[in-house]
């Protein structure tokens, strides 16, 4: 039973010794250290052998066992090294290999000159306020002196979802939602910029959806000079520091007196070309002295505020500041016009 022993101790160290994997490995664990391994059978049959012989076998048993055992845990180290140097020249990653291309976007250039307004005001100390594009009638025209009737409504002819309810024409209604929140505090100095929809036909200079940008400023004693002073304020921040502007008498149903407000033309520098059809001056906006009962039905007292207001259309702005010849550019998503700016 000895030269057993020795025979399955050869047998079992060729085989770890032949084994080309660690899982290899775990198999021949079982098969040769197992409860059900020769050895340990043998082991079990030590009965059968003459007391005096017992004892010579299980020692010959025991040092096969931990020979066994030894070659296992030298040739797992080996084969665990072998597999792991294996693995880490599959997967080798070479971090010098130009990476994905990922494009990058940008805003869309109304919106850059959305936050180039923005950041205009809010260096004056203006709040941005903004609020619904389904409005009430009442907030977008009653409240604006805007009544029934009034051919103002015409000139909007509007997107009506009720009798009652539209989609706004102006950011105005926003202006006296922000004053009711506000009143009696002052100073007001807010700007609303935002999308307003009119039933324009479309054109190269008309679209049935556009974005205005809205200022208010209502204080005790405010003046056409303040108005003046923040117009040229912004006209110098968008189109330069030579710019100047220039009021027109005009008419508002919300102000009084009112007035189209003009700028030195971007393109000629006020000499006159085809932009500005020789005038040297090009119109931007509409402002005008908030009108006293616009200034009540915002919770305020005419009698001790005054105020300015004006509003600007963002397509024109752009228009003007990149040479756009049609407003339909903005809207049709042509990345060929949108890469431009
Ligand atoms: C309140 C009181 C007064 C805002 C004003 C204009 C004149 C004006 C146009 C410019 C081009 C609209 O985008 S556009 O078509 N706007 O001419 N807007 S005064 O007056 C207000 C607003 C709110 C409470």
């Amino acid at each position: 039973m000895i030269e057993e022993v020795s025979r399955i101790q050869a047998e079992a160290l060729a085989a770890i010794q032949a084994a080309a994997s660690t899982e290899e490995l775990k198999a021949l664990r079982v098969r040769y250290l197992g409860k059900k391994a020769e050895l340990s059978q043998l082991l079990g049959q030590i009965g059968r052998l003459p007391p005096e012989e017992r004892r010579a076998f299980g020692a010959a048993c025991n040092q096969a066992r931990e020979a066994i055992e030894a070659a296992l845990r030298e040739r797992e180290e080996e084969l665990r090294q072998q597999e792991l140097a294996a693995r880490l020249e599959a997967e080798r990653i070479d971090v010098t290999l130009p990476g994905t291309f990922v494009p990058r976007g940008h805003l869309h250039v109304l919106r850059q000159v959305w936050e180039r307004i923005e950041e205009i005001f809010i260096a004056m100390g203006y709040e941005v306020y903004d609020g619904p594009e389904v409005e009430t009638d009442w907030y977008n025209f009653e409240a604006l002196n805007i009544p029934q009737g009034h051919p103002a409504r015409d000139a909007q002819d509007s997107f009506f979802i009720s009798g009652e309810v539209l989609l706004r024409t102006h950011t105005s209604p926003c202006q006296i939602r922000y004053m009711q929140s506000r009143a009696p505090a002052l100073p007001v100095r807010v700007i609303v910029p935002g999308r307003v929809y009119r039933r324009d036909f479309e054109d190269a200079t008309h679209s049935a959806m556009f974005h205005q940008v809205e200022a208010l400023v209502l204080d005790r004693g405010i003046t056409m000079g303040d108005l003046k002073g923040t117009l040229l304020e912004m006209a110098r921040a968008l189109f330069g520091p030579e710019t100047q502007v220039r009021l027109r008498p005009s008419y508002f149903p919300f102000t009084e007196p009112s007035a189209e407000v003009d700028v030195t033309c971007i393109f000629c520098r006020g000499a006159g070309c085809r932009v500005c059809k020789g005038e040297g001056w090009i119109e931007i906006l509409g402002a005008g002295m908030v009108h006293p009962t616009v200034i009540r039905n915002g919770g305020y007292d005419p009698e001790e505020v005054t105020g300015f207001a004006f509003g600007v259309g963002l397509e024109r702005v752009a228009m003007l500041m990149y040479g756009i010849e049609d407003i339909r550019h903005f809207f049709n998503n042509d990345l060929r016009f949108l890469r431009q700016f």
